[in-house]
């Protein structure tokens, strides 16, 4: 057992993504990350990679320097020490080679803040509400279809299902489509947390987070509430059931979407050969925008649960 602990930490750290991913959702004893399933996630698991590289190599230059101060100039070793206090070579690579070294890392994980930050195209919006202790989902251009999400209690899980993330009512979302995220609460505290898809955002009363996904394949992909906000925190999962885009049209259609909904994109992707002047200053702003712009927004934030609207898939 103990063997088995130590190579599978061994296998882990020397070849992190050779093998296929352990898990696709929170498994007993699972170890390393869910599988990738979003661009976003990809690319934060390729940064976690390089750091690990560099956290390693750091760790063993030291530790090497520890080892050879302690076998070479230990007292028996070296029983007459020099007296100098200052060199002046070893102090300049003392402290240009940590700035070179963050400077390293410190470009690629700006570009991957960036790219995190926001869609510039998004395709369709998701708001999401978080409440003691369920989600609320809504989607503004697909008819407003809008329903809770609660977690289905052990007692009732079925075959197929998964104590804990299972809930009453998956978020069904199209495959290979830019989907901006809102997010909010009502009451306390909370934050949407999908670990495959890469986005882990607070869910802030008075106030519209913007994250996006775009899932990369069909599947059911679960989250948590990953900020304390009362006694049933470990209690409001998230159950993503990632579709093609033809199902999601049927299942927005026979939800209260219309074939309108479907014609008009929700927001135009800025035109490739549009002048960077027009690309800076977007005519039509989105929630989260706005909310940007005013600091909160809390009037628009729902503070009542709305009606809840029969999902069936
Ligand atoms: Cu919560």
């Amino acid at each position: 057992m103990k063997f088995k602990a130590i190579s599978l930490f061994l296998v882990t750290l020397f070849s992190t993504y050779a093998l296929p991913a352990f898990a696709d959702k929170p498994e007993p004893w699972g170890i390393n990350f869910q599988k990738a399933a979003s661009p976003l996630a990809e690319r934060i698991h390729n940064f976690h990679d390089m750091m690990l590289w560099i956290i390693i190599s750091i760790a063993l230059f030291v530790l090497v320097l520890l080892i050879w101060v302690i076998i070479r100039y230990n007292h028996k070793a070296n029983p007459e020490p020099r007296q100098f206090t200052h060199n002046v070579l070893i102090e300049v690579i003392w402290t240009l080679a940590p700035i070179v070294i963050l400077i390293f890392i410190a470009i690629p994980s700006f570009q991957l803040l960036y790219y995190n930050d926001r869609t510039e195209t998004p395709e369709m919006t998701l708001k999401i509400v978080g409440y003691q202790w369920y989600w609320q989902y809504k989607y503004p251009d697909h008819g407003d279809i809008t329903f809770d999400s609660y977690m289905i209690a052990e007692k009732d899980i079925t075959e197929g299902q998964t104590r804990l993330l299972s809930t009453d009512a998956q978020v069904v979302l199209p495959v290979d489509t830019d989907i901006q995220l809102l997010i909010s609460a009502a009451d306390v505290l909370h934050s949407w947390t999908v670990p495959a898809f890469g986005v882990k955002m607070d869910a802030i009363p008075g106030r519209w987070n913007e994250a996006w996904v775009r899932i990369n394949e069909p599947g059911v992909y679960y989250g948590q509430c990953s900020e304390l906000c009362g006694k049933d925190h470990a209690y409001m999962p998230i159950e993503i059931k990632a579709v093609s885009k033809e199902d999601y049209k049927t299942w927005a259609l026979a939800n209260g979407a219309t074939q309108e909904n479907f014609e008009k994109p929700a927001l135009e992707a800025p035109q490739e050969e549009a002048s960077a002047e027009a690309v800076e200053a977007p005519a039509e702003e989105t929630p989260a925008q706005e909310a940007e712009t005013q600091g909160t927004d809390a009037e628009s934030v729902p503070t009542e649960q709305t009606e809840q609207t029969q999902t069936t898939l």
